[in-house]
Order: structure tokens, then C-alpha cells, then sequence
């Protein structure tokens, strides 16, 4: 690993970006990188381009100035990629991505093969991008707003350290954040566990449908459209009905399954032990970590089920017989 401060010699303009429907990871990313850049190099010019982070996400500083579209004709000297393991996810982005002297790619996705920048500081094995950030800039570089993003981001894709990509250094990291008088408290309530009404209603409602099958080992929900329209939700209510679906006993693969447009679903994967849900993922197109993944795909809700289904009853196979059982 290299240091941030090695990339950015001989760089005057810079362009920031993580994947598209940021989450706490890909805009405590960007944002961690901004204000980096105030701190250590106001001499630098610093944009950053995101789609508009969910409001629980907000009171990160310099939420206010992200830029939701492109500057036209902006050429970079270097443009940095977080969190972001395909191209065709910063798509709104991709031209100034194209057109930089230099591309630096940060991310901890599983699915990353690092052949889309010059420069990779991928590592699937960290918890979060924040993390890998944190390691790039060093704490001596780090300043008050900057922990804050990177403590965020690592909260949110820990899911508040408990997942098992949660190291040592991990809370290492975490307690030297800390050490910036952070008020973790509230940032863990506020961006993380706090929901809305209706988002609770639309939790409710997910684990009610849900169904067990394989003898209890897999769980699904499906949420389709009309009833998004009845609660008037979107898929930013979605948040953390996967992990209540996972969290269920005896499960060690749950399916979360919400209707975006007719026939269109969001569909979302996420394992205790060891089904590689990022290999289901990847063939229908989408990406993710071992222990969590996603991706659109287009038909009937039931058929989608069935074919995941197949291919976790291989991988279930494959254990068995690797076991001996
Ligand atoms: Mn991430």
C-alpha cells in the first residue's frame, strides 16, 4: 500500500467518486477524501460527484457540496474511484473518469478484479473503504471532520462491528477516531439504527412475508410494488430489513426481494458462515463481499427466487461434500 500523499504528487485538480446509491461506505469515502484535501491541500482543487446521499447521511461535513452531475468538459489530473467495484456503477461520472491523466481505484469489494485504473488500492479483506482510507492518509493527515466520514463509513459497513469483516485493526482504527472528541453515540443512532414510521411499517410488513425453505436454512421476502406504492416507500426505506431477514434463526442465506418498477427487482443476498453470496451476485451481473451482495434482475419474483435457489443448493452441495457429511 501506497500513501494518498504519494498519488497526489503533481496534482492540481482532482475528482472524487464512489458508487451509485451511496451508502455510509461510498459517501463517508468521498467526503473523508474532501475533507483530507482542505485540511492538506486547499492548493489542490477538490470535486466531488455522488448521486444525493440519503438524509440520515447528511450531517457529514462537505455533505453540502457534493455535486450530483457533472461539470462539463472538466478535465482532472487524477480521479479517484471508492467503493466501487464496476464501472457501469458511477455511469453519470464515467466521462471525467475517462478523460483524467490518472485513475486511482479505492475499494474492498470481493468482486473488484482492478482492471479499470491505472492505480488499485483494493483490498477485499478490509471491512470497509474507509478503512483502506484511513491506512492511505495516516493518522497524523487525519483531522477532525475527516474521522468523522471515515468513522461512518466504518459503522455502516460493519454494520456497527459486528459483521465478520470487523479485525483488530478495524477497532483500532476506530478508537484513534475516536480520540477527534467524535460523538459516536449519535452518529451510530442517527445514520444507522434511527428509522422512520413508515420504514418500520415496511420492515413489519417484510418479515411477516417472509418464508423459510431448505429445512430452515434459507429465508425470502418479497416486497412488490404495489405494496411499495401503499406505504409510499422507495428502496432508500429499505434499509436493514435484509439484515433483520438474516438475523433469523437457523438461516444461514437470507433473499430480499423489492419490486423498483414493474417486473424489475432490487434483490439483495446476505449469508452467516459460508455460502459466497458475491458469486451469485456476479452472475447475474452485480457485485458485492462474501457475506453480502446484490444486483437488479428483470421476471417474476418467484422464478428469481428458484434460480438462487439452485445455486445455493450447489454451493450447499459443495460444503457437504468438502465436509464429509
Ligand atoms: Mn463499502
Amino acid at each position: 500500500m501506497k500513501k494518498l500523499e504519494e498519488y497526489l504528487k503533481g496534482v492540481s485538480s482532482l475528482a472524487v467518486t464512489a458508487h451509485i446509491n451511496p451508502d455510509g461506505d461510498a459517501t463517508g469515502s468521498v467526503l473523508a477524501v474532501l475533507n483530507y484535501m482542505k485540511d492538506n491541500h486547499p492548493e489542490i482543487q477538490t470535486n466531488v460527484y455522488l448521486q444525493e446521499p440519503e438524509k440520515e447521511l447528511a450531517f457529514l461535513p462537505g455533505c453540502g457540496e457534493i455535486h450530483t452531475e457533472l461539470s462539463a468538459d472538466k478535465v482532472y489530473d487524477l480521479f479517484m474511484i471508492c467503493d466501487c467495484s464496476t464501472l457501469d456503477r458511477i455511469d453519470p461520472f464515467a466521462p471525467a473518469y475517462r478523460s483524467a491523466g490518472r485513475r486511482l481505484c479505492v475499494d474492498h469489494h470481493k468482486s473488484n478484479a482492478g482492471d479499470f485504473a491505472e492505480d488499485n488500492e483494493v483490498y477485499p479483506d478490509v471491512s470497509s473503504t474507509c478503512e483502506i482510507l484511513y491506512d492511505l492518509m495516516g493518522t497524523e493527515h487525519i483531522g477532525r471532520n475527516t474521522a468523522e466520514c471515515l468513522y461512518t463509513g466504518i459503522v455502516h459497513d460493519t454494520g456497527v462491528f459486528k459483521y465478520s469483516c470487523t479485525s483488530r485493526h478495524t477497532m483500532e482504527i476506530a478508537g484513534d477516531l475516536m480520540d477527534r472528541g467524535l460523538d459516536t453515540t449519535s452518529i451510530i443512532d442517527n445514520s444507522f439504527y434511527s428509522k422512520t414510521y413508515v420504514q418500520n411499517q415496511i420492515l413489519g410488513r417484510a418479515l411477516l412475508e417472509s418464508v423459510l425453505f431448505f429445512n430452515g436454512r434459507c429465508i425470502f421476502s418479497v416486497i412488490p410494488e404495489s405494496v411499495m406504492k401503499f406505504y409510499g416507500v422507495t428502496g432508500a426505506d429499505m434499509g436493514g430489513v435484509i439484515e433483520q431477514l438474516r438475523l433469523t434463526e437457523g438461516v444461514e442465506v437470507a433473499i430480499f426481494l423489492y419490486e423498483t418498477q414493474t417486473g424489475v427487482y432490487k434483490v439483495s443476498l446476505r449469508s452467516k458462515k459460508f455460502i459466497d453470496v458475491s458469486k451469485i451476485a456476479v452472475a447475474y451481473g452485480g457485485g458485492g463481499h462474501a457475506r453480502a451482495a446484490g444486483f437488479t434482475a428483470s421476471g417474476r419474483s418467484r422464478a428469481i427466487i428458484n434460480e438462487i435457489s439452485a445455486m445455493i443448493a450447489q454451493q450447499l452441495e459443495d460444503a457437504q461434500a468438502q465436509s464429509g457429511t
